[in-house]
């Protein structure tokens, strides 16, 4: 049995599996897939089996003693793996950038429901611009102000929100998703942002495998 275990859901629509699993794949921290299928009538019962909350994200660490550390919440495994692997530099080194990536990442975690909503994540929808509503528009500005915030004042070094990637861009790579499935024809920076989280190998390895993912479409409002 490897060290981590992830326990993620369907790749065509879990945002939130997505998160800790593009951070493990990006930064080759070995790991297995656990995989348990949403929105069937055993889904219930199969998460009850391995997750406290019963919903995934979930990672699983073996200890050398086999006990085994399980890990849930998306950004608590994102903080669990920054304590894990420093080198990795999954949040940026400078303390102020880290409180603003921190910052970005809670407000990610906790908020832009009508994003969310109005937006779901469904890598097989073609892509067709489709407006939100007010506060949906509000929502997806704000968004749209902060990574250009973070790209002016921290992202010099490289494509991503801090320059390199963070954990801030793990936590907004289904709204990158949303952003090209619905936005229609973005801001160049926004475009830029969206085409780097996009490019990276491991997107398109989960975009790959979302793709051949045997069940039906989720419908359009769910
Ligand atoms: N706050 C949780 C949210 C996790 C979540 O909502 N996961 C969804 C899948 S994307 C889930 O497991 N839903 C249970 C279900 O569909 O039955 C986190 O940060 O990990």
């Amino acid at each position: 049995m490897a060290e981590f275990t992830l326990f993620i859901g369907n790749k065509c629509f879990s945002s939130w599996s997505l998160r800790p699993w593009l951070a493990m794949k990006h930064l080759e921290i070995p790991f297995e897939e656990g995989f348990v299928r949403l929105r069937t009538p055993e889904t219930a019962a199969n998460l009850a089996r391995i997750s406290p909350t019963g919903q995934v994200p979930v990672l699983n660490h073996r200890l050398p003693n086999g006990e085994i550390r399980i890990v849930w919440e998306t950004l608590a495994i994102l903080e669990y793996l920054a304590d894990l692997f420093p080198d990795k530099k999954l949040w940026p080194a400078d303390i102020g950038a880290r409180a603003h990536a921190r910052s970005a990442a809670t407000e990610m975690h906790s908020g832009f429901r009508e994003v969310r909503y109005g937006w779901p994540m469904n890598l097989r929808r073609p892509k067709d611009h489709k407006p939100l509503d007010a506060e949906g528009e509000a929502q997806r500005a704000r968004i749209e102000d902060l990574w250009r915030q973070c790209r002016e004042k921290y992202g010099k070094g490289g494509p991503f929100l801090f320059g390199h990637f963070t954990a801030a861009d793990a936590m907004y790579a289904p709204v990158v998703t949303r952003f090209d499935t619905y936005g229609g024809t973005l801001a160049p920076d926004t475009r830029a942002y969206v085409d780097a989280v996009l490019s990276m190998p491991a997107m398109r390895h989960w975009y790959a495998e979302a793709a051949k993912e045997p069940w039906p479409e989720p419908g359009p409002d769910e």
